[in-house]
């Protein structure tokens, strides 16, 4: 079998992203349509080999289409993944936009392939959260969750050129500078004083991990690295943490690289993990402050694992399930 996929937002560095991780995982595609605002309508771009001409993503673009991958901002999914799902479409949704929709599932295939039943919208997590359930659901399972702290230090290409352009050229994005600094700032500020990046966090992980009363708290931070997220995962967990188990669990868990030798020097680093699928854990160590606690220190690459391979990933699930 093979499919028509859609990629909306195409031009992007996401969608750039998931024609590449389609092309690398070989997703067996039939007809690729590439699909943006009016200003890339006419656009050429490359999908193995062969040139494509970018479309102006309208309602009718979906007509015929198997999957659609979308990364195009909230307000364009809210308006156009319903209409791709009404023109018989199964939609991959990377915005925010229905991640905390009900009966829309959120889902990372290692974690809760499950979750996908026979839903039309499939929500793509936020990036940061995406690499810590991975660890997480391998800590869930042997030890049990009882609080998470998650401490971010997030690339700049987690904010899209404006963030790389910053950094790389010193054209102003940020409120304040990111060179040479660290801004305790991602997205916007809400009420609470927390910011929408880590309430994001916090609700995601929670439903990912079907925990709705877990107590998680988040300080996400940006700084000046090009590509690659990194978190400080402290968790309280049930029972106490044996880490040679936790480590041989990791070991075994797909999607997941155990880099965790401190001694010679071996942790996840963002320069390592770029252009990388998996999530990387190290520095395991338990936490002697509380009873029964541990720190991990988790690296990904944002725009692959956190976005568009996560998002592949979800339409092999589909495909492999016969759901195309
Ligand atoms: P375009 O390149 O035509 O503006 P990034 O997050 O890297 O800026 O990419 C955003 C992607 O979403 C781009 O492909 C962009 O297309 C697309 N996009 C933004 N707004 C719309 C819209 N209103 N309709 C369709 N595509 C959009
Ligand atoms: C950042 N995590 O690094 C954000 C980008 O909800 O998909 C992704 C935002 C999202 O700025």
């Amino acid at each position: 079998m093979s499919y028509v996929v859609a990629v909306v937002g195409a031009t992007g560095m996401v969608g750039r992203k998931m024609l590449q991780v389609l092309e690398e995982k070989k997703f067996p595609v039939k007809e690729i349509k590439l699909l943006a605002s009016a200003r890339s309508a006419g656009k050429k771009m490359t999908f193995r080999g062969k040139e494509v001409v970018v479309e102006e993503l309208k309602a009718e673009s979906f007509v015929g289409v198997d999957v659609a991958l979308f990364s195009a901002g909230g307000e364009t999914s809210k308006k156009f993944a319903p209409e791709a799902a009404e023109r018989g479409a199964i939609v991959v949704d990377n915005s925010s936009a229905w991640r905390m929709t009900e009966d829309v599932p959120l889902v990372v295939p290692e974690v809760n392939p499950e979750a996908i039943k026979n839903s039309k919208i499939i929500a793509n997590p936020n990036c940061s959260t995406t690499q810590c359930v991975l660890p997480l659901k391998v800590v869930q399972d042997l030890f049990g969750l009882k609080r998470v702290v998650y401490s971010t230090y997030q690339a700049v290409s987690g904010s899209g050129r404006d963030g790389i352009e910053e950094l790389k050229e010193g054209k102003r994005f940020y409120p304040y500078q990111i060179k040479n600094n660290c801004l305790p700032h991602i997205d916007v500020f809400l009420d609470n004083g927390y910011t929408k990046e880590e309430e994001k966090m916090i609700n995601e992980t929670r439903k990912i991990l079907e925990v709705p009363e877990l107590p998680i708290t988040a300080t996400c931070v940006r700084v000046p690295v090009l590509n690659c997220h990194g978190v400080s995962i402290n968790v309280e967990t049930e029972s106490e943490v044996d880490i040679q188990k936790l480590r041989d669990a990791l070991q075994d868990f797909p999607g997941v690289v155990l880099y965790d030798d401190p001694k010679n020097n071996v942790y996840p680093l963002a320069s390592e993990s770029d252009e990388k699928n998996e999530v990387f854990v190290g520095r395991l160590r338990k936490d002697p402050s509380i009873k029964n606690g541990l720190n991990m220190w988790v690296v990904s690459d944002n725009l692959r694992k956190g976005a568009a391979t996560n998002t592949v990933q979800i339409a092999e699930v589909l495909a492999k399930g016969g759901k195309l």
